[in-house]
C-alpha cells in the first residue's frame, strides 16, 4: 500500500504505508534488553492484538507517549493465550515521531528466540521486516529530517573516533544543512540582482554584476573550505591509520608488538603473509586506530626488492601517521638512503622519525644522519627489545593525531556524495563567473543560476530523485 507524499520542495514520493518491524539494538548474545520498533499504519492495532497491559487496558485505547508495562502474548485459542515475554510498550502516535508515523517500540529481554518469536508475530498479524535504513528513510520522506541528518545517523552509528561522533552529532543538529542554507541564499540573492537587472536594462549607472560576481567569488570560498576538510575527515571517520614502515630487521615488528601490548585494548588482529601486512586495530586516546606492521624493505642480490618499495610507500600514502623505523645499530645503504629520502620528501608531514636498537652501541652512520639532519626535533630513539623510550613515542603519535583533529572545524562533510555535489556545483559556479563581465547576458546568467541552486538543493535532498534516495538508504543497518 503507497501513499503519495510531498516534501518541502513539493516533490512527490510514493511513501509506503506498510507496517514495517525490525530489531534496533545490536543482534548478539550481550546485554539484558533488546528494543524492537514497529511504525506504520498499523503498527498500534497489531501491536494491540499481541499485548496484554498489565492495567487491563487495551493497548490502542492508551494515549499517545505512554510507556505500558504488560506481556507481548500468543493467542492459541479465543479464550487461551501464552506469555511470549514480559515487555515494555512504548507507544507514539502519528505525526509527532521519528518516522513520522505510528510507532511502538516494544523493550523485551534480550534473547533471541524471544525477539524473533515477538517479530514473528507481528509479522503475522501483517507486518514486514524492515529493509535496512526504512525507518529513517520514512523520516526523510515526511520531512522529519533532512538528507544531510538522514546520512548523519548513519555516521553516528558507525563513528569510530570521538571527532567523528561529535560531527556526526553536529550535523544531526543540521550543522551543515544550514551551511548549505547560507549557500543557497547567498545564490538567491545573485539571482535575484541577476532577475532585477532586465528592469534596468536601459539604465547605464546602475550595474549589478560587480555584486554577483562578490557574491560568487564568497560561495566559491565557502565551498573551497568545506572541500578541503573532507579527506582529512574521511579518514579520521574511518580510524586513525598508523603504518610502521623501514627496512627488514629495523624492529619494525617488534615496535609493532610493543605498542600493541601498552594499548592493551586490542580488537583484533588481522595477520596477512609475512610478506605482507599486519593490521590491528588499538585505542589510542579513546580514538580507535589501525597500526600497520609493514614486511619492509628487504635486498636480495645487492637490491632491494621493487615490491617491498612500492607497498611501503603505498602504505605511507593510505596512512595518516607514519612511523619510519631505523635500525640505530647499523648505517643505511646508498640505496636505502635515496628510497627514504623520496618518501621523506613525499610524506615528511605524516612521518615520526625512530632509531631502534638503541640498547646497542651505535656505529658511525653517516647517511642515516645525512638523511635526518633536518629532522634533528622529530627523531626519537627507542627500545623495542627494553621497552625503552616507548611512552615518549607514544605522546608523539598523540600529539600527532590531536594535530590531525584540529584541522578539521565543524561543520564539515560526511560523504562522498555530498562532496561530489559541492565540487559540481564548484565546478558550475567557476564557469559562471566569465560570464559576468561588463555587459552581462543577465538571461543566461539567471538561468545557470537557477541550475547551481538546483544542485545545491540535492546535498540536503530537496530535489534529489527516488532512485538516489533508496541507494542512500541501504547503506543504512536494519532497525534504523
Ligand atoms: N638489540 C635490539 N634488538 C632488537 C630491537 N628491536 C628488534 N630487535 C631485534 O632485531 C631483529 C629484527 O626484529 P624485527 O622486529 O623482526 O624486525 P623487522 O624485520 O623490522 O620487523 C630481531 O632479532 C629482534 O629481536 C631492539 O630495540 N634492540
Ligand atoms: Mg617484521
Amino acid at each position: 500500500m503507497k501513499k503519495d507524499i510531498k516534501n518541502i520542495s513539493g516533490q512527490i514520493f510514493h511513501q509506503d504505508q506498510e507496517t514495517i518491524i525490525a530489531q534496533c539494538t545490536p543482534i548478539s548474545s550481550q546485554g539484558a534488553i533488546a528494543l524492537i520498533r514497529m511504525s506504520g499504519q498499523d503498527a498500534i492495532e497489531i501491536a494491540t492484538k499481541i499485548s496484554r497491559l498489565a492495567s487491563g487496558e487495551s493497548l490502542i485505547d492508551r494515549p499517545t507517549n505512554t510507556i505500558n508495562f504488560g506481556w507481548v502474548i500468543e493467542k492459541i485459542s479465543d479464550t487461551c493465550s501464552k506469555n511470549i515475554d514480559q515487555v515494555l510498550f512504548l507507544l507514539m502516535r502519528a505525526p509527532k515521531t521519528f518516522t513520522g508515523q505510528d510507532t511502538i517500540e516494544i523493550t523485551c529481554h534480550n534473547n533471541q528466540f524471544i525477539v524473533q518469536n515477538i517479530i514473528n508475530l507481528a509479522i503475522s498479524y501483517g507486518a514486514r521486516l524492515a529493509q535496512n535504513g526504512e525507518f529513517t528513510k520514512r523520516a526523510f520522506l515526511n520531512n522529519k529530517i533532512d538528507l544531510v541528518q538522514a546520512e548523519a545517523i548513519n555516521e553516528l552509528i558507525h563513528s569510530q573516533t570521538q571527532v567523528a561522533l561529535k560531527s556526526a552529532l553536529a550535523q544531526l543538529d543540521g550543522s551543515l544543512s544550514s551551511e548549505i542554507i547560507n549557500i543557497e541564499n547567498d545564490l538567491i540573492k545573485a539571482l535575484a540582482f541577476s532577475e532585477a537587472s532586465f528592469e534596468f536594462i536601459e539604465d547605464e549607472n546602475i550595474e549589478f554584476g560587480p555584486q554577483i560576481k562578490n557574491i560568487l567569488e564568497n560561495i566559491l570560498k565557502n565551498i573551497f573550505s568545506l572541500k578541503k576538510t573532507f579527506d582529512a575527515q574521511k579518514q579520521i571517520r574511518e580510524g586513525i591509520r598508523i603504518a610502521i614502515i623501514g627496512s627488514v630487521n629495523a624492529g619494525k615488528s617488534s615496535l609493532f608488538n610493543s605498542l600493541l601490548r601498552q594499548n592493551r585494548a586490542i580488537v583484533t588482529n588481522i595477520a596477512g603473509t609475512t610478506r605482507d601486512t599486519i593490521e590491528a586495530n588499538i585505542i589510542i586516546n579513546s580514538n580507535n586506530a589501525t597500526l600497520i606492521d609493514t614486511a619492509g624493505l628487504r635486498e636480495t642480490d645487492n637490491q632491494i626488492e621493487k615490491a617491498g618499495i612500492e607497498k611501503s610507500f603505498q602504505e605511507a600514502e593510505k596512512s595518516d601517521i607514519v612511523i619510519l623505523v631505523f635500525d640505530n645499530s647499523r648505517d643505511l645503504t646508498l640505496e636505502e638512503a635515496t628510497i627514504y629520502q623520496e618518501l621523506v620528501n613525499k610524506y615528511c608531514q605524516k612521518i615520526i622519525f625512530v632509531k631502534n636498537k638503541c640498547d646497542i652501541t651505535p656505529v658511525n652512520s653517516k647517511l642515516l644522519n645525512n638523511l635526518l639532519s633536518e629532522q634533528k626535533e622529530n627523531i626519537i630513539k627507542v627500545s623495542s627489545l627494553e621497552n625503552k623510550n616507548l611512552d615518549t613515542l607514544e605522546n608523539i603519535i598523540n600529539t600527532k593525531i590531536k594535530d590531525l583533529f584540529s584541522k578539521i572545524q565543524s561543520p564539515f562533510l560526511l560523504n562522498k556524495r555530498q562532496f561530489n555535489l559541492l565540487h559540481a556545483l564548484e565546478k558550475k559556479l567557476q564557469e559562471i563567473l566569465p560570464l559576468i563581465s561588463k555587459n552581462p547576458e543577465y538571461e543566461i546568467l539567471s538561468y545557470h543560476l537557477r541550475d547551481t541552486i538546483s544542485y545545491l538543493s540535492e546535498i540536503t535532498g530537496k530535489t534529489v530523485d527516488q532512485k538516489s534516495i533508496d541507494l542512500i538508504f541501504k547503506e543504512f543497518c536494519v532497525g534504523k
